[in-house]
C-alpha cells in the first residue's frame, strides 16, 4: 500500500479510489466526529497487533483524549500483556520477559512452551543467550515443556512432552513436589512475600488492619508475631511492620479478635497456598498431562535445587490456555518466588525505569506519554469488559498503577493492560451490547488472521460503519475497510523503545530514509487525527525526531546523535536483590505491589472477586469433554512460530519467503495418520465444532499420538481479492477452529484458548478416489478394485460415441 484508498464498491468488493492522505484524514475525522456525537466516544475500537513499533503510546494518547474508555482489540490478551499484568500485581514488574536479561548466566533454563530459535530467529538475543548458557564451562541445565519435539527439546536435559493445554497441572505438580520436599526458600516466603499475612480460615479472605483495630487502614495487613504472641500490623505504605521486634511464622493457626469483639479463626496465606497445592500430586499431573512421573520430579528438583533459574515466556506456557491462563501465570511466578529465583544474578530480573527515589534522570517512558490520568472515572466504567474481565480493565489497572507510581514516580503503562477480549467487541458491534460499536481503527493488525472465530470476526468487521486500516499490504482485514492508509515501515522511522516499558534499558534508532510515496508513520496518523479532533494542544511534537528528543531530555549524557548511534542506552549495569535496598527515605524498597511484598497470595485477584490461588480445570480435552471427543477425537493446538513467517506476514509471493514455506503445515503422528488413511504431504481437513479448514499434513514422531499441531495465521495473498475468493481468508485460517465463547475465556483476563481443542482430521481427497490405491492380488482376480469400478463407469461413453465403442 503506497497511497490512501477510499472504498467505492461494496465492502469486500475490492474497488477503490486513490485519494490524498490529507483528504483521507479529513474524511475520517469528520465521520468519527459524527459517530462520536451520535453514539459517544466509546463507539470506537482500536485494533492492533503485536509489537510492530514503539507507537503504541500514541494510540493510547489519541484514544484517551478522544474520551474513549480504552476499547482495545489486541492479541496481547493472549500474548504477554496479560502475564505482564498478573506479574505486576505479584512482583511489581513484568518479570516474564521476552528476552530474560540473565539468560546467559542462568544455571537452569526452563523453555516452557516457547520456540526460541524460530520466534525471532537464531541470530536474536534470546537464542544466543540460551546457546551461550549451554556452551559455558558449567553448562546450564535445559528443561523444555512442549508437546512438540522442538530444537530446544532436542537439546534438553529433560523434555516434558505434555498434552497441549495441560501445562498448568504440571506447574502445580512442580510446586507440590517442591513444597512437599521442602525444597523452597523459607526465608523468602517469610521476609519478602505476603505468605505470612493472616487470612480467615472460613473463606480465605485476607485480614486487613481495618478489621482488627479501629483506625486501622484497609491497605494494611495482619501477621502473627511470635515474639509477642500477638498479631502485628504491616504498614503497606512504608513497607514495614508497625513494631520493631517481629518474628512472623509462615505457618500456623491463630485466633484473632476483630474490632467488633468477635474472634475469628485464621491461618497464614502460605498455609492456604500449600493446602491448595497439595491437591495436585505428581501422580495426578502425570495422568492428565501424559508426562511420566519421574520426568516431572526430575524437572521440579532441578528447577528448585540447581541454582538460579528462569522460566522463559512462551505462548504454550499458559498464554493461550483459556480458563487456565491466570492460574498458569500465577503458578509460574509462585515457583519463581518460592524457589528464590527472583531478582538474583542468573535468575529472573526485575527492572526499573530509573534509580528509585533519586530524581528523574531517566528516559521518558511510554506511560508518561499516554495520559491515562485524563480518562474520567465515568468514562472508565464504560470500557468493554470493565466488569467482566476485571484484571484487564481499569479495575485491575488502578491499584497496580497506584503501587507503580508510588515506587517509580511515573504511571504504569496502560498499553497493554486495558484490553478487551474479541468476543465482547464482536458482541458490541453485532448486537449493540452493552452499546453499539460503529468504528474501528485497525493499525498493524489483521484480526482476520489473528482473532478467534474468524467467521464471527468477519461478520463484525463487515457490520462496522467505519473501518480504517493502516497497512503495508491489502490483507483480508483491509479488504473490508472503508479507508486503507499506507503505513511507513521500520526503516522509514526513528525509534525509541524500552519494549512497552518492560525493560530498564532503551533501544534507539534513526530512520534509514524518509517514507516513500504517501506512506506515513502510525504516530503521524494518530497525531494528525487528534489535531483534527480538538487535541491540538496535546501533540507538541511535529516529527518523531522531536519525540525522541523529548524522550531523552532528562538524561544529561544523551543527545539525538549519540542515542541513535549507540543504539542501546543502558543507564547502569544490571543489579540484583533490589527489593532489599534501603531507599534514600530510609524505607526498605520491597516490590512495587500494593503491599510492597511479593504477592504469592493475590490480593488483587481476591479484591476483584477471583480466586487468589491457582487451580486447574480441563480445557477442551477428551477428559473434560468426553462427549465431544467421540466426534472429535484428536487434541489440537493451533500454534508454532516459524521463521521467516511473521504471523500473517511474509506470505506475499515474490519476496523469497513464501518459497520456503509455501503451504500451511499440520503436524500429525504416523500412527494416527495410518488409522485415518492420511498420507504425508497431502491436504487434509481439520474440523472442530466451530468449522473446518484445510492444511497440508506432515507426518512424523514429533507430536504425541492423538495430537495435531495446526499452523495459525494463514491466508493466500495470491488468490483473487474479490469474493468469493477473498484471498482464501477462511480456507486454512487456524482460528476458524477456535471457540470464542466467553465461558471458555479466562474470567479475570479474557484470555481465550488456542492450544487445546478437539478436532477430527480426514483427507481432502476420498481415499477411494486416489489414483494409486494399493490393489491386492485377490481383489484384482475378482475384478473388485477401484480400477475395475472406474472402468465400469466408462460404459456411458459407449452411449456418447455409439460408432466407436470404447469399452
Ligand atoms: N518467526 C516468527 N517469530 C515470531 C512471531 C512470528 O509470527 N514468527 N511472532 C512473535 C510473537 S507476537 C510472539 S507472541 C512470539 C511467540 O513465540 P512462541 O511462544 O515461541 O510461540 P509458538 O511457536 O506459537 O509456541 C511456542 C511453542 O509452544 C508449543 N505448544 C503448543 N501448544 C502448547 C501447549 O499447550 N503447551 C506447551 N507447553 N507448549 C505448547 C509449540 O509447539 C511451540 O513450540 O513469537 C514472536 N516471534
Ligand atoms: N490460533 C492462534 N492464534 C493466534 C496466535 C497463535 O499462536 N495461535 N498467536 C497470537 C499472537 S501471540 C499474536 S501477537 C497475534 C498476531 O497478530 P498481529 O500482530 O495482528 O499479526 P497479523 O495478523 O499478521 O497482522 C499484523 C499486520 O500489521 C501489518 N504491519 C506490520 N508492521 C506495521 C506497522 O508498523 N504499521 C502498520 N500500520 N502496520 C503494520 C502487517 O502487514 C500485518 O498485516 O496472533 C494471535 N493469534
Ligand atoms: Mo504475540
Amino acid at each position: 500500500m503506497n497511497h490512501a484508498m477510499k472504498r467505492i464498491g461494496k465492502k469486500g468488493e475490492d474497488k477503490w479510489e486513490i485519494i490524498s492522505y490529507e483528504q483521507a484524514l479529513d474524511e475520517i475525522a469528520e465521520k468519527l466526529q459524527k459517530l462520536k456525537d451520535e453514539y459517544g466516544p466509546e463507539t470506537l475500537v482500536s485494533a492492533e497487533g503485536t509489537y510492530r513499533s514503539d507507537h503504541l503510546w500514541a494510540r493510547s494518547r489519541f484514544s484517551n483524549l478522544f474520551g474513549n474508555p480504552s476499547n482495545i482489540l489486541d492479541p496481547g490478551t493472549i500474548c504477554w500483556c496479560w502475564t505482564y499484568t498478573v506479574n505486576m500485581s505479584m512482583v511489581g514488574w513484568p518479570i516474564e520477559s521476552t528476552a530474560p536479561p540473565c539468560a546467559p548466566d542462568a544455571s537452569t533454563a526452563v523453555i516452557w512452551g516457547k520456540r526460541p530459535d524460530e520466534c525471532y530467529g537464531i541470530a536474536a538475543p534470546l537464542w544466543r543467550s540460551i546457546t551461550a548458557s549451554l556452551e559455558r564451562e558449567d553448562p546450564a541445565k535445559l528443561i523444555t515443556v512442549d508437546p512438540v519435539c522442538t530444537e530446544t527439546a532436542r537439546l534438553s536435559d529433560v523434555w516434558l512432552q505434555v498434552y497441549p493445554g495441560t501445562d498448568l497441572i504440571v506447574m502445580l505438580a512442580w510446586l507440590n513436589y517442591i513444597i512437599g520436599n521442602e525444597l523452597y526458600q523459607k526465608d523468602f516466603v517469610k521476609d519478602w512475600s505476603n505468605g505470612v499475612f493472616l487470612i480467615r480460615k472460613s473463606d480465605n479472605q485476607m485480614l486487613r488492619a481495618s478489621d482488627v483495630v479501629k483506625d486501622g487502614k484497609r491497605e494494611d495487613f495482619v501477621a502473627w508475631n511470635d515474639k509477642t504472641g500477638k498479631i502485628v500490623l504491616w504498614n503497606s505504605d512504608e513497607g514495614r511492620y508497625f513494631e520493631q521486634d517481629v518474628d512472623t511464622p509462615i505457618s500456623g493457626d491463630f485466633n484473632v479478635t476483630l474490632t467488633d469483639g468477635s474472634t475469628v479463626a485464621c491461618r497464614t496465606a502460605w498455609d492456604a497456598v500449600c493446602e491448595r497445592i497439595s491437591e495436585y500430586t505428581v501422580e495426578r499431573a502425570s495422568k492428565v498431562s501424559g508426562v511420566p512421573e519421574a520426568q516431572i520430579i526430575q524437572a521440579a528438583y532441578t528447577y528448585a535445587t540447581n541454582g538460579p533459574a528462569y522460566i522463559c515466556w512462551g505462548l504454550g506456557g499458559g498464554d493461550q490456555h483459556g480458563i487456565n491462563a491466570s492460574s498458569s501465570a500465577i503458578a509460574k511466578t509462585l515457583l519463581r518466588c518460592i524457589c528464590g529465583h527472583v531478582d538474583v544474578f542468573g535468575g529472573e530480573y526485575i527492572g526499573e525505569p530509573g534509580p528509585v527515589g533519586q530524581g528523574m534522570e531517566f528516559v521518558v517512558r511510554d506511560a508518561e506519554f499516554e495520559l491515562s490520568e485524563r480518562v474520567l472515572p465515568e468514562t472508565r466504567t464504560k470500557m468493554l469488559g470493565y466488569d467482566i474481565n476485571k484484571v484487564m480493565s481499569w479495575q485491575g489497572f488502578e491499584p497496580i498503577d497506584a503501587a507503580y507510581r508510588k515506587m517509580f514516580n511515573i504511571p504504569r503503562p496502560m498499553l497493554h493492560q486495558m484490553l478487551t477480549t474479541p468476543t465482547l467487541v464482536y458482541d458490541a458491534i453485532l448486537e449493540g451490547k452493552p452499546y453499539p460499536v460503529k468504528a474501528m481503527i485497525a493499525w498493524s493488525s489483521n484480526p482476520m488472521a489473528w482473532a478467534p472465530n474468524t467467521k464471527r470476526c468477519k461478520e463484525a468487521l463487515e457490520a462496522l460503519e467505519l473501518l480504517v486500516v493502516l497497512e503495508y499490504w491489502k490483507t483480508p482485514t483491509a479488504l473490508l475497510a472503508d479507508y486503507i492508509l499506507p503505513a511507513a515501515d521500520s526503516l522509514e522511522r526513528p525509534m525509541a523503545t524500552a519494549f512497552e516499558d518492560s525493560m530498564d534499558f532503551f533501544s534507539f534508532g534513526d530512520r534509514g530514509s524518509e517514507p516513500l510515496f504517501d506512506r506515513r508513520m502510525d504516530y503521524d496518523f494518530f497525531r494528525a487525527l487528534g489535531m483534527r479532533l480538538g487535541q491540538e494542544n496535546d501533540w507538541p511534537w511535529e516529527t518523531y525526531e522531536q519525540v525522541l528528543e523529548h524522550r531523552i531530555h532528562r538524561v544529561p549524557e544523551l543527545n539525538y546523535q549519540k542515542a541513535v548511534e549507540d543504539g542501546v542506552y543502558m543507564p547502569y549495569p544490571l543489579h540484583f536483590e533490589k527489593y532489599k535496598e534501603i531507599l534514600p527515605n530510609g524505607q526498605t524498597r520491597g516490590f512495587a505491589t500494593t503491599s510492597r511484598k511479593a504477592e504469592i497470595f493475590l490480593t488483587l485477584y481476591q479484591e476483584l472477586g477471583y480466586d487468589p490461588m491457582p487451580f486447574y480445570r480441563e480445557l477442551e480435552t477428551p477428559l473434560g469433554n468426553p462427549e465431544m471427543a467421540k466426534e472429535y477425537p484428536l487434541r489440537c493446538t493451533v500454534s508454532g512460530r516459524i521463521t521467516p513467517m511473521y504471523h500473517s506476514e511474509q506470505r506475499v509471493p515474490g519476496y523469497g519467503n513464501r518459497s520456503q514455506f509455501p503451504w500451511p503445515i499440520t503436524r500429525m503422528h504416523m500412527y494416527d495418520a495410518k488409522k485415518l488413511g492420511i498420507r504425508s504431504g497431502e491436504w487434509i481437513w481439520i474440523e472442530s465444532a466451530r468449522g473446518r479448514i484445510k492444511q497440508k499434513v506432515q507426518l512424523g514422531y514429533d507430536v504425541p499420538v492423538g495430537v495435531v499441531q495446526v499452523a495459525p495465521s494463514w491466508y493466500y495473498p495470491e488468490l483473487p481479492t474479490e469474493a468469493p475468493w477473498s484471498m482464501g481468508e477462511m480456507v486454512s485460517a487456524g482460528n476458524v477452529l477456535i471457540d470464542d465463547s466467553i465461558e471458555t475465556c479466562d474470567a479475570a483476563t479474557g484470555v481465550w484458548n488456542c492450544r487445546s481443542l478437539l478436532v477430527k482430521c480426514y483427507p481432502c481427497i476420498d481415499p477411494a478416489d486416489r489414483a494409486d490405491t494399493e490393489i491386492s492380488l485377490d481383489a484384482f482376480m475378482k475384478g473388485d478394485t477401484y480400477w475395475h469400478r472406474q472402468f465400469g463407469n466408462l460404459h456411458h461413453l459407449n452411449e456418447t460415441y455409439p460408432d466407436k465403442p470404447l469399452v
